[in-house]
């Protein structure tokens, strides 16, 4: 049977994309979810897979396949859909699995002809048998009852052209121990914290094409000792990676040199707000602890933090962005991210704010954490999206990063690099970028330029001047490119209660379930496929 597995793409820009970075490098995207690919190695190996970047590959909807599986966090939706529609307009059964399709599993059945909610370690080769047989259900509920996660194979990285991606994901752990009010990540995982054998992870990191990694964990130290374990296999590799962190880690000396030596790069660590209440609403209790002194001894350690804030809060009003930059700038933050807050499905947060009349959301796309779509008591829609703009802008203005990037270098934050160019490459980008900074224009971009440029020799290599200038033109370039949007149209999206699996329900791993397939019943409710297959019969499509 072939089969066709597709990461749809996303319309809209994100600071996640580097897409100047990848340009630069030669490369086609910075990198690929690692749903898809894993998926691919849960496929029993009679089966042929091709795996589809929608961003830059065709999806032959015309070309014979048996069957499609799309994947999609909530933005990608549309997208998504989209392609489902269109598979199976053509007789192609589609299934799709990811977060939306667990968090909204009754709407995905809209468009699709199953859903996996969850992780699809136990259910894929079921379904498959099932769809060979021509017995598929609608719901397969992937439960993993294993809490050392010791049925995940490393991803199938062989289907891809290793050249295509700059970064590679790694996965070593799945949950995380906190719950924050706008997060689904228990809605998704369920409750528990569990880790993979470190020496799966080390075939994994083995597997990968290259030696860029990103670890997709949503907290690589929810498990203290495990993570130690990791830390100290992965010592001396030859390997730069990036993770997500609680900012507690800012806290423990010890493992912060374990991750120095095990190649780490960045901690990618959600400080959200600088308002004690606003963090308390979130239900972030690991948070309240001293960010600056956190930040200077994660950096001090030789460790890049990007941190990550969230603007729009109810605690927010207007000072709240230059609060922010200028936090940035006195902690010499390294890396910012900003998100306007949202709440998608699955969250604590669309319940409140379902209940209080607040989401306006006019397409899933906008819940991609740059457009306002909750309603704030003071500040407009247009007054937090212009903030996280001029936010975006202020932190990776020239002047700005020059302060931050040359401070960090005196303090050795750039002992290690992101990218291990070859000596071509290094030349090759190194001329590129040297144009970019001094051609005509900018006197800031020069200044920028020159502030790192004179600094090699001391102690900073060509390397490590590289490094940062490519960096700093992604990010620069990012910022300065977004663009207020044109007004909605249309009616907001009425996140209708029968399209979701309860809160509470969806859970997994609560009631005990135990890994086995199962279907769960269709949620009461008013059904659009019903009304759609009629209309189709209808029309004859
Ligand atoms: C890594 C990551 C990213 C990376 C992705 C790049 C990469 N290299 O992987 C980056 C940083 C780009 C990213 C960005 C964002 N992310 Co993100 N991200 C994650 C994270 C932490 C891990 C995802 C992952 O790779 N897991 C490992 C893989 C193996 O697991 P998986 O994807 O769950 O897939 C399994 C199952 O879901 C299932 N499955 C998945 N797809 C399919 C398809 C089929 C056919 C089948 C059968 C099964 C199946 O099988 C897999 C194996 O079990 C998740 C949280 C989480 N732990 O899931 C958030 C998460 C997916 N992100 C989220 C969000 C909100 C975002 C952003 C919008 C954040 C923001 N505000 O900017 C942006 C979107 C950017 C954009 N516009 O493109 C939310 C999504 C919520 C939702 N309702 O969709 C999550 C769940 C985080 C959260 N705590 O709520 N993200
Ligand atoms: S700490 Fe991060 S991953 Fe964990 S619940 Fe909070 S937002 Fe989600």
């Amino acid at each position: 049977m072939k089969i066709k597995l597709i990461t749809p793409r996303f319309g809209g820009r994100h600071f996640w994309d580097l897409a100047g970075l990848a340009e630069l490098l030669g490369r086609r995207a910075n990198n690929l979810q690692l749903a898809l690919p894993t998926v691919a190695a849960l496929t029993p190996p009679e089966h042929e897979v091709v795996l589809v970047d929608d961003r830059f590959e065709d999806l032959g909807l015309d070309e014979p396949v048996d069957l499609v599986g799309v994947t999609g966090m909530t933005c990608y939706a549309p997208r998504a859909f989209a392609i489902a529609d269109a598979f199976r307009a053509r007789g192609v059964p589609v299934v799709m699995g990811g977060p939306h399709a667990t968090l909204a599993p009754y709407e995905t059945l809209e468009h699709v002809d199953a859903v996996v909610i969850g992780e699809a370690e136990n259910v894929w080769p079921q379904l498959l048998e099932d769809f060979e047989a021509g017995r598929m259900k609608e719901v397969y509920r992937g439960v993993d009852a294993r809490s050392d996660l010791t049925c995940r194979p490393p991803p199938r990285w062989g289907l891809v052209p290793a050249t295509d991606y700059v970064f590679f994901g790694v996965e070593a752990t799945r949950g995380c121990p906190f719950d924050c009010s706008f997060c689904s990540i228990k809605q998704i995982y369920g409750p528990a914290y569990r880790t993979r054998p470190v020496d799966d992870v080390l075939a994994e990191i083995a597997a990968a094409p290259g030696n860029q990694l990103f670890f997709t964990d949503d907290n690589l130290i929810g498990n203290k000792r495990f993570a130690k374990d990791l830390f100290t296999a992965l010592d001396g590799a030859d390997i730069s990676w990036g993770c997500q962190m609680s900012i507690n880690v800012g806290f423990m000396p010890d493992m912060l040199q374990r991750m120095k030596r095990a190649g780490c790069f960045f901690i990618f660590v959600g400080f959200e707000t600088l308002d004690d209440d606003a963090v308390e609403a979130m239900g972030k209790k690991v948070n309240r602890l001293d960010y600056r002194q956190a930040i200077a001894n994660i950096q001090g350690a030789g460790i890049h933090v990007v941190g990550s804030f969230i603007v729009g809060t109810d605690h927010d009003d207007p000072t709240t962005f230059a609060r922010i930059a200028d936090f940035v700038q006195l902690s010499r933050l390294s890396f910012v991210m900003v998100n306007i807050l949202n709440s998608p499905p699955g969250t604590r947060l669309l319940a409140d704010m379902e209940e209080q009349g607040r989401n306006r959301v006019y397409g899933y796309e906008e819940l991609d954490g740059a457009h306002a779509t909750v309603t704030h008591p003071t500040m407009s829609r247009d007054e937090i999206e212009a903030g996280f703009r001029w936010l975006y802008r202020e932190v990776y203005g020239w002047d700005a990063m020059r302060e931050r990037f040359t401070a960090s270098l005196a303090e050795g934050t750039w002992q290690q690099n992101s990218m291990t160019l070859s000596a071509r490459e290094t030349v090759r980008i190194g001329a590129a970028l040297v144009w970019s900074y001094l051609r005509p224009g900018d006197p800031a971009r020069r200044r920028f330029f020159w502030a790192i440029v004179r600094r090699l020799g001391r102690r900073v290599n060509l390397d490590t001047v590289v490094n940062i200038l490519l960096m700093a033109r992604a990010f620069h370039d990012f910022a300065h490119a977004l663009e207020p949007r044109p007004a909605p149209a249309g009616d907001p999206i009425v996140f209708r209660p029968e399209y979701m699996v309860p809160v509470d329900e969806q859970v997994i791993g609560r009631d005990g379930d135990t890994g086995v397939v199962r279907a769960i019943p269709r949620m009461p409710g008013p059904s659009d496929r019903t009304a759609r297959a009629t209309r189709d019969r209808a029309t004859g499509r």
